[in-house]
């Protein structure tokens, strides 16, 4: 059985506000071409207090309180992603996190194509495999069981 050698991993991917207007769609293509499934996902507008515990690694940088005001300027869309090394690849398509260093060094990332600014820079992606059970725990609420493809069923319409 192959998932034995490749366990699949899962990951939490957030399209932040300024993107779900223009650029929704063509992300979660992108997401699917890029041979993700969406295990889970969820539009919302998150509350100052989520968003002040989401990041709350941040708390003492100076963009603190601009990052926790854009987050929750509009609706975001919560997504759990399942792929065999799920984490390190979705931070791979994002691309850094300033979309002008990533325009010079990863021109085909998500952030170089759609981010607006360093601040503002339409994607999240967890930074390593604890970090991402924490926050998809912390976001929607109960343990991951199933690996079934919400893009395959019309869920997404
Ligand atoms: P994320 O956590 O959202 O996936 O982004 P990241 O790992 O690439 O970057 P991180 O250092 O964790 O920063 C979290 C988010 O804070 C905003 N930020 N603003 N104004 C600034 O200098 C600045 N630096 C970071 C961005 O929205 C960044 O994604
Ligand atoms: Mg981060």
């Amino acid at each position: 059985e192959i998932d034995f050698f490749f366990p699949k991993q899962q990951t939490l991917a957030i399209i932040k506000p300024d993107s779900m207007d223009e650029h929704r769609e063509e992300i979660l293509g992108e997401i699917r071409a890029g041979g993700f499934s969406i295990s889970r996902l969820k539009e919302t507008v998150l509350s100052r207090d989520t968003a002040e515990e989401f990041y709350r690694e941040h708390r003492d940088k100076p963009f603190f309180s601009q990052l926790v005001d854009f987050m929750c300027s509009g609706p975001c869309m919560l997504l759990v992603l399942t792929k065999e090394n799920a984490v390190e690849e979705w931070r791979s398509m994002m691309g850094p996190t300033d979309p002008g260093l990533a325009q010079v060094t990863a021109p085909g990332s998500l952030r170089a194509r759609f981010a607006l600014d360093i601040l503002h820079n339409s994607l999240h992606g967890s930074s390593n495999q604890e970090h991402a059970q924490e926050k998809i725990h912390f976001l929607f609420g109960d343990i991951i069981t199933s690996d079934r493809d919400l893009t395959s069923n019309g869920e997404l319409d």
